[in-house]
């Protein structure tokens, strides 16, 4: 049976500045497009230090926390939202491991990073989270509502 309207997710994907640097920002991209997920926000952006900030508040209070800062705002990242049923979740499987090295082959992580500290890219743990992400990295009119032609055979 086909998902319904209530089981569409939304999350925040960001290619992170190693991820840009290291050229992958089309793998990463064609990961999510490949499973059939719909992107509606998309941006090159040179984040300041108090949106990394407040997208990691939650850790705050960790020992590498100021490296994380300077790490996320080292160089552009590539902003994403991404909608689909169970898109959270699954997202998260097809990242992989936050320790590339534990990430299984066949994730984002698993097949193209090594170091935690530099793990190309980025996904929202809730949907709650990945409400709030999406608003924090994209303004008003930056994100798009659109119905793809293949719809009924994809969600
Ligand atoms: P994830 O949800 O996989 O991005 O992982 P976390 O939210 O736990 O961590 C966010 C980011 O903090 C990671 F992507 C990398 C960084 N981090 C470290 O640098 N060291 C750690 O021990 C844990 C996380």
């Amino acid at each position: 049976l086909v998902a319904s309207m209530e089981d569409v997710e939304e999350t925040y994907i960001m290619v992170k500045p190693d991820g840009v640097q290291r050229g992958l920002v089309g793998e990463i991209i064609s990961r999510f497009e490949k499973k059939g997920f719909k992107l509606t926000g998309l941006k090159l952006f040179q984040c300041p230090k108090e949106v990394a900030e407040e997208h990691y508040k939650d850790l705050r209070s960790k020992p590498f926390f100021p490296k994380l800062i300077d790490y996320i705002t080292s160089g552009p990242v590539v902003c994403m939202a991404w909608e689909g049923v169970g898109i959270v979740a699954s997202a998260r499987k097809l990242i992989g491991s936050t320790n590339p090295l534990q990430a299984e082959p066949g994730t984002i992580r698993g097949d193209l990073a090594v170091q935690t500290g530099r793990n190309i890219v980025h996904g929202s743990d809730s949907p709650e989270n990945g409400k709030r992400e999406i608003a924090l990295w994209f303004k008003e009119g930056e994100v798009c509502e659109w119905t793809p032609a293949l719809a009924p055979w994809l969600r």
